[in-house]
Formats: structure tokens, C-alpha cells, sequence
């Protein structure tokens, strides 16, 4: 089975859930899967690579929740996001190259900076299309700290 026929078995499935009041356990664990949550992890490793990993991509337009968590032992991050359909690698830089320069790029949400272990969450509602997550301390997003989100109508 494709991973798009099963969604849309499982959409059917959830709609015809709509219209009946008994709730088993089944149902809810299908709503679970539904839902818009984004987890979030970003951390370094020992070879000097950023990463940032999402729980999962694509997601459905509508709310989503991200669930942020700084996994770095010594490193302070931050969560931005912005649509565009710009490959990462060819985003505007600042004089000096270590920081996207955010003021030519239109749209950006900021979660701000989380502290090594820390966690922030952000909700938005996204439309269909394209978004890049990247971190913008200083040499982070060279390093590789960012991903691509993919928005589903
Ligand atoms: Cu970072």
C-alpha cells in the first residue's frame, strides 16, 4: 500500500468515526496519527555538523504544533520558519556568511533561543507550499542546521 492511499483510508475511516458516539481506543490512536504535531530536535554532532530533524514531513495545511527541543549538551539554538520555495543553500546571506540575513527574507516566525536542553513550542497555521526551519546562531545554518517542510493541501 502507498503511503497516500493510506491516508486516505484512514481519513475515511476517521470520518466515518464522526458519526458514531461510541469512542474506542482505536479511534483515538488514528486521531494521534492525525494530528499536527511537529517534534522538533536540533543538535550537533562531534564532526562540527548542525542538524535539524523533524518527526515528520509532510504535514497537512492547518494548525501545527512544534515541539521544539535543543538537544545540544553546550550549544544555545533558536527555531525559525519561513515559506519559501529558495532551496536553503542559495538563501541570502549576511555579510561574513555565518547568519541568514532574515531582513531579506519576508514571513519569518521566531521561536527565539532555547538554552542546550531546553524545550519551546510554537503553534502556527500553515497554508499548502513549502517552509524552511533553520537555526541563525552564528555558523549554525552553514553547519546544516536547517530542513525543509513539505505543506500538503
Ligand atoms: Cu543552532
Amino acid at each position: 500500500m502507498t503511503p497516500s492511499s493510506a491516508h486516505a483510508i484512514s481519513s475515511a475511516i476517521i470520518l466515518a468515526f464522526l458519526g458514531s458516539p461510541v469512542a474506542i481506543a482505536d479511534d483515538v490512536e488514528l486521531m494521534k496519527t492525525k494530528s499536527s504535531i511537529v517534534d522538533v530536535a536540533m543538535t550537533n554532532k562531534p564532526d562540527g555538523h548542525q542538524i535539524m530533524i523533524l518527526s515528520r514531513n509532510p504535514v497537512r495545511a492547518g494548525p501545527i504544533l512544534f515541539k521544539v527541543k535543543n538537544e545540544s549538551p553546550n550549544l544555545v539554538h533558536e527555531f525559525l520558519i519561513v515559506k519559501a520555495d529558495l532551496d536553503p543553500t542559495a538563501f541570502p546571506m549576511e555579510e561574513g556568511g555565518t547568519r541568514v540575513d532574515e531582513a531579506k527574507l519576508s514571513g519569518i516566525k521566531e521561536l527565539g533561543d532555547l538554552e542546550p536542553g531546553r524545550s519551546g513550542q510554537m503553534q502556527m497555521t500553515l497554508g499548502p507550499g513549502r517552509y524552511v526551519l533553520f537555526c541563525n546562531q552564528p555558523g549554525h545554518f552553514m553547519a546544516g542546521m536547517f530542513a525543509t517542510l513539505r505543506v500538503a493541501p
